[in-house]
């Protein structure tokens, strides 16, 4: 399926893993207000099949931010609903039907970077450079990004990207915690798949604790945190899949934990 600019399709044996690709690579991918409610709108009506999603981006870069030629006639009222509908399509992302993972190459700046911190896992390729252009254009982040980028990095390190322009590139990046893995170059969708594939043979419910409850607990004070862990472990240890798969390790029929 392809709407305008973005390409769905299913992968795997049981049709269970979603790739999700921005093709407006004539435009680096730059997120129009069609390519947001788009994605807004793919991760609303996920198919019932799919376990987990990959998001990456046709031609050289993942993505360069707000299509700013959409930017210059907005007034300030427009402006903000402008950004709440970013915020209610990222919403949909992080905390939509499954794990997301973001395959990233050359540019993941502005928006780009917003829509890829909405994802739960960044696999980043030896191409991929991360800036927040925002600061140097006189906007500020509009997707979620003062929420979501100083989670991964810190506010000290958001604020210097964005007072001073700074560049991140992959190696860096990876260091500081834009993304989990670093990958040699083209090879960042691979990886992603077989990440996806992976997850997609989870327990349901370990996924959505992970997707959903892990990140409002980290929100949380500790005390409520505690308390909210308990909750979700209870609830996750009395499925009956839970009990199978504990059982398969206990009988030997499970894989053990290697060493890497
Ligand atoms: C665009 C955009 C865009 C490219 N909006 N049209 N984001 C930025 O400030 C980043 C702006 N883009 C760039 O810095 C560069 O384009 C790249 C480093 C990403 C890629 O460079 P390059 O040399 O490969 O491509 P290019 O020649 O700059 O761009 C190719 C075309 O894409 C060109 O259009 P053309 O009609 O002349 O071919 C560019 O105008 C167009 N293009 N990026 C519109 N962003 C929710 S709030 C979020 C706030 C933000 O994201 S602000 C940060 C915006």
């Amino acid at each position: 399926m392809s709407k305008k600019h973005i390409h769905f399709e299913l992968r795997g044996d049981q049709q269970d893993v979603a790739l999700i690709r921005l093709t407006r690579g004539a435009k680096r991918n730059a997120l129009n207000d069609g390519l947001i409610l788009a994605l807004r709108d793919l991760f609303e009506k996920m198919p019932s099949s799919v376990r987990a999603a990959v998001i990456d981006g046709e031609g050289e870069h993942f993505c360069a931010g707000l299509d700013l030629s959409e930017l210059q006639e907005r007034d300030a009222g427009q402006g903000v609903f402008h950004s709440r509908m970013w915020h209610a399509a990222l919403e949909c992302v992080q905390y939509g039907p499954v794990p997301v993972i973001a395959a990233l190459h050359g540019a993941v700046v502005g928006g780009g970077l917003e829509l890829a911190s909405a994802c739960h896992i960044r696999v980043a390729d030896d191409t991929t450079f991360y800036a927040l252009p925002e600061g140097t254009r006189g906007i500020f982040v509009g997707g979620g990004g003062a929420v979501r980028i100083p989670r991964l990095i810190g506010v000290a390190r958001m604020t210097d990207m964005m007072l001073t322009g700074r560049v991140y590139n992959a190696v860096d990046g990876e260091r500081i915690g834009l993304a989990q893995y670093l990958v040699p170059q083209g090879t960042a969708l691979d990886k992603a798949l077989e990440l996806a594939t992976r997850i997609a043979t989870n327990a349901p419910m370990t996924n959505y604790a992970l997707t959903h409850v892990l990140p409002r607990i980290a929100d949380q004070p500790a005390d409520q945190g505690f308390m909210t862990e308990a909750m979700m472990a209870a609830i996750a240890q009395a499925a009956p899949e839970a009990k199978e798969r504990v059982r398969a390790f206990l009988e030997g029929r499970a894989a053990k934990v290697q060493k890497s």
